[in-house]
């Protein structure tokens, strides 16, 4: 290609920074040089996993033909034809014998909108399975149910990232913003100057660290408490007359039984259950009720729960009780994780969606969107079932035998990660799609190489809503092919209806008119109007200039009206303080990203972090006889792990953390269980009873 600066995004996470990819220096071929782009979610910054992201484009392990498993059980390179051919002719033979849902997919919230949309397709056309679902699931699946059912639509942040920087009070639940998104931080300088950043959570990680010297508070309570912390909030700003009353009365319904929910909830109640004082949790009502601009967040750290959609729930009607929600300079919002964590819930990954966010169970939905298709409505499938349901059901009796994977590394990011290793062996057949062997692709029968960020077209939609180009800079390797591409000789090799083309311009119209009318509607859109850089936020219907911001005159309920819904804490059930016995929160550092398959194949990022270590506190540490940087064996039922201690006034005395982002016996998913939420279905990643003791004796 002979561009040589090439303006796009970021490859990883939601914030979608913009980025400049330069023409390869001579000593680094094929390896463009990475820039900061100005675009208003970074202003030109990056983080490290950013400016070192095009190391992954020429990684040694890269995958570039077709590998296929052979009769001494070794993955071997193959041809498109011979792979191809396999494949189709064995999904083809699963469907006969065992039924069309004994084939499945897995998508990721990494896949562009294009691709994302194609996948969905394929899946109810080509397959006709009902059996697709994906890694959102595992991040935005409780936030999401809990702004469908509050606001009647779930965008993360339903407002521009810059309608923070003049915010007076931001309050964030269970988000580490500094080492997630580093160059969001800039947009919270104005309120610290202000003196109004409150962080929850259990560590005083990197953002909590942001409140010291003034400039803000940090609440550090047991893990798991949060919907108990929130409605002692809600508690204390009615007590206190707090309310926005006119606001409850013209825009929501359901407040009555909101208020009531909270009667229990005194804030020496709040303290036992949660371990905030009383007069950090009367400062902050205080604050938040102080109505000069008031934002609460909320990021993975309260969503990943059994109560996730409930304690989103809960910070909804927090928001809603001070009339913060669609008001300009205030707001509600959640934070989303992966590059496509947006437009990948609305393009139909998710079991129970189809194009533009519309139910697949709606007839209406169902007859416009086979009209795009050109299908008859009878044949697409009813809704299949979420992905820890879908993992569970793989190799079991009845069950899925076949199973294409798209855009995630299950083996070490989904919870209980020895029985997903053991499922995923029982299939008949695991077909994965990456560019790198993952742990997963390690594990496929066949492992189909596709372009990485940089050597395709497409789009993805940010936290905020917009949706943007990714552009090509470069040409993929040689033998790689586009996943648009796969499905569609796969779709032809199944005689699949319908148009299938590769072109990613050609399937946005596509995606376009399929979303046209639904939630988030994409309709006005287009590559080349999009290439004009034009801030394009959905919902976007044709003749539209988009909606940087949802809700100023309605909600998406038919009656306008957000709706409160009052939620009830669980039982408590602390763990008892037994010796060793410890609440285990797993997430993220700032250098590794997700399931580590792509960062932990860059030297720097692998060399700054190179290994699990869990974080606990001093004191805990010196109960159970463990040095600092000692070896240690974490436990649950489930399994073990060996990693390295890192001691750490920065958290509770009864919680340890390890992030989730490596793989053997370092994988914190050996630990983690597989209950959900039984709303949304997200797993419980944030909270496990584990023991901890030393390895090889005390000390
Ligand atoms: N470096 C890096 N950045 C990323 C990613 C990555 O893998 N690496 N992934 C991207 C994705 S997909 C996502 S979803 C986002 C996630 O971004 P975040 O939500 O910021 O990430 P986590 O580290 O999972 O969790 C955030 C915080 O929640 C806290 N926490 C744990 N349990 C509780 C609890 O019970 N209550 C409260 N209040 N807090 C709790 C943890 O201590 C942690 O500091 O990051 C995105 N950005
Ligand atoms: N214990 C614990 N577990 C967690 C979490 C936690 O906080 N704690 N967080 C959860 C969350 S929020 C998330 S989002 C998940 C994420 O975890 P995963 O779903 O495993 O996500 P990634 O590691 O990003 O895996 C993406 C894989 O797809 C490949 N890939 C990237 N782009 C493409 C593409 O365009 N096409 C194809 N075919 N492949 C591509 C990458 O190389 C990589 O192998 O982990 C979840 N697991
Ligand atoms: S914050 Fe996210 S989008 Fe920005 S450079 Fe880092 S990983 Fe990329
Ligand atoms: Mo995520």
């Amino acid at each position: 290609m002979d561009r040589v600066t090439t303006a796009t995004h970021c490859p990883y996470c939601a914030l979608q920074c913009g980025m400049s990819l330069g023409a390869p220096a001579a000593d680094h071929p094929g390896i463009p040089v990475v820039g900061g782009r100005d675009f208003p979610t970074n202003r030109g910054g990056l983080c490290k996993k950013g400016w070192t992201s095009a190391e992954v484009l020429g990684t040694p392990g890269r995958v570039t033909r077709p590998l296929l498993r052979g009769a001494d059980g070794r993955l071997a390179e193959s041809d498109w034809d011979t792979v191809l051919d396999l494949i189709a002719d064995r999904l083809r033979a699963s469907r006969r014998e065992h039924g069309a849902d004994s084939v499945a997919v897995f998508g990721g919230g990494g896949l562009t909108n294009e691709k994302a949309y194609q996948l969905g397709k394929f899946a109810r056309l080509a397959l006709g399975t009902s059996r697709i679902d994906y890694n959102g699931r595992f991040c935005m699946s409780s936030a999401a149910a809990a702004g469908n059912r509050a606001f009647g639509v779930d965008r993360g942040l339903p407002f521009p990232v810059t309608d923070l920087d003049d915010a007076d009070t931001v309050l964030i639940l269970g988000s580490n913003v500094a080492a997630t998104m580093p160059p969001f931080v800039a947009h919270l300088a104005g309120v610290r100057e202000r003196g109004g950043l409150i962080i929850v959570d259990p560590r005083r990680s990197a953002t909590a660290a942001l409140t010291d010297d003034g400039a803000g508070i940090h609440l550090q309570p047991t893990p798991g408490s949060d919907l108990v912390l929130l409605l002692g909030l809600l508690h204390l700003v009615i007590a206190e007359d707090l309310v926005d009353h006119d606001y409850l009365a013209e825009r929501t319904s359901g407040w009555e039984g909101v208020r009531r929910s909270t009667a229990p909830w005194w804030p020496e109640a709040v303290q036992a259950r949660t371990g905030v004082p009383v007069e950090q949790l009367r400062a902050v009502a205080r604050r938040l009720a102080r109505g000069r601009g008031t934002f609460i967040l909320t990021g993975r750290g309260v969503e990943q729960h059994v109560d996730g959609t409930d304690t989103a729930t809960a910070a909804i009607n927090l928001a809603l009780a001070l009339g913060l929600v669609g008001r300009p300079g205030s707001g509600y919002g959640t934070m989303t994780g992966q590059g496509n964590g947006q437009g990948g819930r609305e393009h139909g990954q998710k079991c129970d969606q189809l194009p533009g966010y519309r139910s697949i169970s709606n007839p209406a939905a169902r007859e416009h969107v086979a009209a795009v298709w050109g299908v008859d409505a009878a044949t697409i499938p009813g809704p299949g079932v979420p992905a820890i349901r879908l993992l569970r059901e793989l190799g079991e009796p009845g069950g899925v035998r076949c199973l294409l994977v798209h855009g995630s590394n299950v083996v070490v990011s989904a919870p209980d990660a020895a029985a997903v290793r053991t499922a995923l062996e029982r299939l008949d057949l695991l077909v994965v799609c990456d560019f790198v062997l993952s742990e997963t692709a390690a594990l496929a029968d066949v492992v189909i190489p596709v372009p990485q960020w940089a050597e395709e077209e497409g789009t993805m939609t940010s936290l905020e809503g917009r949706v943007l180009r990714r552009r090509r800079a470069l040409d993929a390797p040689d033998g790689v092919r586009s996943e648009l591409w796969i499905l569609r000789e796969l779709a032809a090799r199944l005689d699949a209806p319908s148009v299938w083309s590769t072109e990613p311009s050609v399937v946005f119209d596509e995606l376009a008119r399929a979303s046209a009318g639904g939630l988030a509607d994409y309709s006005g859109l287009s590559h080349e109007l999009l290439d004009t850089g034009v801030a394009a936020y959905w919902p976007y219907p044709t003749g539209s200039t988009g909606t940087p911001r949802l809700f100023l005159d309605r909600f998406a309920h038919d009656d306008g009206r957000a709706r409160l819904v009052p939620v009830r804490a669980r039982a408590a059930d602390d763990p008892a303080q037994r010796d060793g016995v410890l609440t285990l929160i797993t997430g993220r550092l700032l250098e590794h990203y997700q399931s580590g398959a792509q960062t932990r194949r860059v030297p720097e990022l692998q060399d700054a972090q190179p290994i699990a270590r869990l974080q606990i506190h001093p004191a805990t540490a010196d109960r159970l006889g463990i040095a600092d940087e000692a070896p240690v064996e974490i436990s649950t039922t489930r399994g073990t792990v060996r990693c390295v201690s890192q001691l750490s006034a920065d958290i509770r005395h009864d919680t340890v953390f390890l992030p989730f982002h490596y793989a053997g016996a370092e994988s914190a998913n050996l630990l983690t269980e597989g209950a959900v939420d039984p709303i949304s279905g997200m797993p419980e990643f944030k909270r496990t009873t584990v023991t901890v003791r030393p390895v090889g004796g005390v000390r």
